[in-house]
């Protein structure tokens, strides 16, 4: 840790311990919040942030929080993926300092640490967190949990809670909201302020839509990515080298659902359904699969369906999740909670729809590495603003903490987002930001890989089993299809960048010294 950082967490500690005071002379009530997090919901599908989908798949509810809130274009994660993500948020540090790198071959998260929602209860408010986890070891610091087990299922899921584990009847979106609204109206202790965590499953792999969405997408066809039929050159071995391409990678079966071999259900949970959920599912999935195996598509018509089908499953996940979010919205609304919560709407992470010919996440590339977040505050946030300071999933736990007025913890390597909320971004909010992924060899083979990106550039190198850097100007090359690393004409941008990335990793306490010693054995 440097002087300058030091000097940057004093500086957030004496601004938080001026907010408390400024709050209890004001007399006005600590604001509750509502934290929604799906997983795996690209930006791209999130029609308030524009893109190709905006017009024909919507998220009508979803966008009420950006019109009477505020849009952050550049919400950027530390680690693409799932489970350190959570851990992030949960700690404020980064993954090499919370402990939790991966999803693969990872001890489970270590609950006894400083966690925001411990601090949380300690400054007296209500928590609870519901919906997926996925840290491996039991919730601490929420006054109530109920959790899927692992990535949890769509049809029929399992919950534990601290009393056990059992099946619930139901689709798992729905579940979560009905869960979340019963806490919210009859379970929380209503003298307290509250903090609630609800994290879907959804949009995640193998997209399974809900009943009520099944025939929603079913014939409708999708603008492709301009990327899609991307075939990696003018990059490094890391891109040539992934398994993660809707081509290869995306399975017929267990991914589009055109199962040949129902039995096959199994390994993705179908199983679960009832035999009314069942019927159902058939009605609508069996002439597809027909009309498919009939129609032998070969070569890219075949990439250009699968593509389709990802994207009518996928987006059918996100519309029950923004019926959730409509329902969330209805019900503070009706209560009168809504004047002073606080409620996010987030993802784990970005995902591929198609860009690159991908699905997935896991790169620093804009798709996975940006992260969809919408914050409303009514009387406080300006409605329909947006925000494209460089905020991270690193800060939330700073920013929960600031809005409850509690001090944040000198070691958190984040910085409350309250003031950019309130209009006034920081003079020295960050000006660069520090990304680094350790999956691999794992699912999807992206490989290890550190970096920094500023506005408008990318510095990347990975590291283990080959030495490769890669740069990228996304003012040039916003697709980021051109590794400009060895490019004379950046020498001297490439010298800046490699100075200020060495100066990340020693403010973040990160080196390659320390990468090392999480390689493979
Ligand atoms: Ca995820």
């Amino acid at each position: 840790m440097n002087i300058d950082f030091r000097l940057l967490a004093v500086a957030g500690l004496s601004a938080a311990a001026a907010s408390v005071v400024t709050a209890r002379e004001s007399g006005a009530p600590k604001p509750n919040i509502i934290y929604i997090m799906s997983d795996d919901h690209a930006y791209q599908a999130i029609s308030a942030y524009g893109g190709i989908l905006k017009d024909i798949a919507p998220t009508p509810n979803i966008d009420r929080i950006a019109r009477d809130g505020m849009r952050f274009d550049r919400c950027l994660v530390t680690n693409s993926i799932s489970g350190p993500c959570r851990a992030v948020i949960l700690t404020g540090k980064y993954s090499h300092v919370n402990g939790f790198l991966k999803n693969e071959g990872q001890q489970p998260f270590d609950g006894s640490q400083q966690t925001f929602p411990k601090l949380l209860q300690k400054a007296g408010y209500n928590t609870a967190m519901i919906g997926k986890w996925h840290l491996g070891s039991d919730p601490t610091g929420f006054d109530h949990w109920e959790i899927l087990p692992g990535q949890g299922n769509y049809y029929n899921p399992d919950f534990i809670h601290k009393d056990g584990r059992h099946r619930e009847e139901g689709y798992v979106t729905e579940l979560i909201t009905d869960k979340c609204i019963k806490w919210l109206n009859e379970v929380r202790d209503s003298g307290k302020p509250f903090m609630l965590m609800m994290h879907h499953k959804a949009p995640h792999r193998e997209w399974q839509p809900g009943p009520k969405e099944l025939t929603l997408y079913k014939d409708v066809n999708f603008p492709e990515p301009s990327t899609l039929f991307d075939d990696y050159s003018n990059r490094g071995t890391a891109e040539k080298t992934q398994d993660m391409t809707i081509s290869k990678t995306m399975r017929i079966e267990e991914d589009l659902k055109l199962y040949k071999d129902k039995s096959k259900m199994k390994a993705t949970g179908l199983n679960r359904m009832d035999q009314q959920q069942m019927a159902a599912w058939n009605d609508v999935y069996d002439p597809i699969i027909r009309q498919f195996y009939a129609s032998d598509l070969k070569g890219n018509d075949l990439i250009r369906y699968k593509y389709q089908r990802y994207m009518q499953d996928y987006l059918a996940c996100i519309a029950a999740v923004d019926k959730s979010v409509g329902e969330v919205l209805d019900y503070l609304k009706k209560t009168g909670l809504d004047k002073n919560t606080v409620v996010m709407y987030a993802s784990d992470q970005g995902f591929y729809l198609g860009e690159h010919g991908w699905f997935d996440k896991r790169w620093m590339f804009e798709q996975s590495y940006r992260t969809p977040l919408l914050i409303q505050w009514p009387g406080v946030i300006e409605p329909g603003s947006v925000n494209n300071d460089m905020v991270s999933n690193l800060d939330l736990a700073e920013t929960f903490l600031d809005l409850a007025g509690v001090a944040v913890p000198a070691d958190m390597q984040g910085r409350s987002m309250v003031p950019i909320l309130k209009g006034k971004t920081p003079g020295n909010w960050r000006k660069e930001h520090y990304y680094h992924y350790y999956e691999y060899p794992g699912s999807h083979m992206v490989k290890r890989h550190y970096g920094m990106s500023t506005e408008r550039y990318k510095l990347m190198h990975y590291y283990y089993d080959i030495d490769e850097w890669e740069m990228y100007d996304l003012k040039a090359d916003p697709d980021e299809m051109k590794n400009v690393y060895n490019d004379p004409e950046y020498s001297s941008v490439k010298k800046k960048l490699h100075k200020r990335l060495n100066k990340l990793m020693v403010q973040f306490d990160d080196s390659e010294e320390l990468a090392k010693t999480f390689l493979p054995k």
